[in-house]
């Protein structure tokens, strides 16, 4: 029984970080935190400023999460798929 439950934990945990994976890119989350900070998502975007990465904040915590992310190129702030 407790290894069942452990397997499915395993499957709940594999599942959110697929889900996580489809926004943020592993290559620009270097510290792997699931977050872009401004000097991250810099080093992938040389032209990005600090009021576009602000205006994409829109939780106004310092970092974009997936979702911001989604939004910030469904805007078409940040470019999708690069
Ligand atoms: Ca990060």
């Amino acid at each position: 029984m407790k290894t069942m439950t452990a397997a499915f934990a395993g499957v709940l945990t594999l599942a959110a970080l697929t889900a996580q994976a489809q926004e943020i890119d592993a290559e620009i989350d270097v510290n792997g935190d699931g977050f872009y900070s401004f000097p991250e998502l810099g080093v992938a975007l040389p032209d990005l400023t600090a009021e576009d990465f602000t205006a994409m904040d829109t939780t106004g915590d310092g970092l974009l999460d997936a979702a911001e992310v989604m939004a910030a190129q469904e805007a078409g702030l940040m470019p999708a798929d690069e």
